[in-house]
């Protein structure tokens, strides 16, 4: 696999926002290496007994694997608890990991899942202000303040996007434009009419306002928006810059998934923009081996995996997440740690005759060639035995078809050189591919049927 994918930017704020004093963090964000692991180790300690006592499967798999709460000693003992996944999750769908009785449940969020029933997760009173301030801390890193307006565009109902944003913008005493995804005509009005400071929404879907309000007449650089908190979908450092330079705002990194607590899990600092910090006061991250399980060292790419740590509701036990990436040292916040920004899913990678190909490198790509569009899907095939991939993607309108072909062959050589794969490049008119208005979806399998 290439190793050029999102390696860090250096960076300056595009928008002149300056990142939060010393005296503005969360007493927590100022904690020492050393102060947060001797928390994460008294919250471990906890949360494993939590889980171990009011959660029948955890109790099951702890006793299957000869391992107590109290052989938890220090946070490497972590690597003795056995693994949670996604089928623990469906096997006791809907309420079957809650840790606390259903009245103490103050909030429901499930993930649509594409296939198979959605996995459910809840939330105390206690967790759901935990949650609000974790994302108005990583808003805080990104460079929002108290008084700021934000146009909120995740989606909102049972994806845990849009109300654990909202929730965070009004912990952090910002004001909240609580626009929900699509409607994309009317996000162009309301951002040109209420002139929010910042927007939050996924980085396709950023590119997708951008599109409509050119379309509009509207310069995307003339808004009033300074910066956008994008996540819930891997972007490259590349794709920052294409949003950055075109809508003339900081683009920042906000990570998380539901089951772990939703947006908020980790996010970039506006000072460094080098990946998302994992906020460890309250999740314990590892890296490990997907084939093998074993424990990665700091640095080492491998899927990532969760331990919640403050948890009341939904406690995970080494949750693992299926995304790749290394984890860092942290710079901004020298206490917590950082993860690369995200190389994709184990799930969404593509294994083309015995090579192995992410989405994010192709983006990588495709945005290092100046007359090339961001807009590009995957189409996977079979030719007779053979599994093919085509990049199907938008012509530059303002370039010259031959231009555009030239740049398409340019593509098709670099992805030769840099992932080892044949691929064919497939211009298409401007407007031809799908649009995002969420989670875009990049790959389409057609290798069967
Ligand atoms: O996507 C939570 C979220 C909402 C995060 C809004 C950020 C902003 P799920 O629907 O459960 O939750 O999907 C989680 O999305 O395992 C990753 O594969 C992917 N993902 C989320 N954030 C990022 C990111 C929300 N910043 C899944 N970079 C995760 C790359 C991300 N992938």
């Amino acid at each position: 696999m290439s190793t050029t994918t999102n390696a860090p930017t250096t960076s300056v704020s595009v928008s002149g926002l300056q990142p939060p004093a010393l005296d503005e963090l969360d007493p927590e964000e100022r904690l020492s290496r050393a102060e947060i692991e001797t928390l994460q180790l008294e919250r471990l300690q906890q949360t494993v007994a939590h889980a171990y006592e009011h959660v029948p499967l955890y109790t099951r798999k702890f006793d299957e694997a000869g391992v107590h709460p109290r052989d938890i000693r220090s946070l490497a003992d972590v690597a003795r608890l056995p693994f949670t996944t996604k089928a623990d999750l469906r096997e006791t769908y809907p309420f079957g990991m809650f840790a606390v009785p259903m009245s103490e449940v103050a909030r429901i969020h499930a993930s649509s899942g594409t296939t198979g029933r959605p996995t459910v997760v809840g939330y105390t009173k206690g967790d759901l202000e935990r949650w609000a301030s974790l994302v108005a801390r990583s808003l805080r890193a990104s460079g929002i303040r108290a008084g700021m307006k934000v146009h909120n565009a995740y989606g909102y109902g049972l994806f845990t996007g849009g109300l654990g944003a909202h929730a965070g913008i009004e912990a952090l005493g910002a004001t909240v434009i609580p626009m929900s995804g699509g409607q994309t005509a009317r996000q162009v009005q309301l951002i040109m009419d209420f002139e929010p400071d910042a927007i939050l929404c996924t980085p396709s879907y950023l590119l997708t306002i951008a599109d409509a309000m050119a379309e509009q007449g509207i310069d995307p650089r003339s808004t009033s928006l300074k910066v956008a908190v994008l996540g819930a979908e891997p972007w490259t450092n590349e794709m920052r810059h294409e949003l950055e330079q075109r809508l003339g705002l900081d683009a920042l990194d906000i990570y998380g998934l539901s089951e772990v607590m939703g947006p908020g899990v980790g996010n970039e600092c506006l000072e460094t923009k080098d990946g998302p910090h994992l906020w460890e006061d309250h999740f314990l991250p590892e890296i490990i081996d997907g084939d093998t399980g074993a424990v990665l060292a700091d640095g080492e790419m491998g899927e990532l995996v969760f331990t919640s740590l403050t948890k009341e509701a939904f406690p995970v036990i080494r949750y693992r997440t299926r995304d790749l990436t290394r984890l860092l040292p942290g710079t901004a916040r020298p206490g917590m740690r950082r993860m690369e920004k995200i190389t994709g899913r184990n799930d969404d990678m593509i294994i083309l005759r015995g090579v192995n190909l992410f989405p994010t490198q192709i983006e990588e790509l495709v945005l290092g060639i100046e007359q090339l569009t961001p807009h590009f899907v995957l189409e996977l095939t079979k030719e007779g035995r053979m599994d093919a991939l085509t990049v199907r993607i938008e012509r530059h309108p303002d370039l010259s078809v031959e231009t555009c072909e030239a740049a398409a062959v340019v593509l098709a050589q670099r992805i030769k050189v840099h992932v080892g794969s044949t691929v064919v490049v497939q211009l298409e008119e401007p407007g031809a591919l799908p649009r995002s208005e969420g989670k875009y979806k990049r790959v389409y399998d057609l290798r069967n049927g």
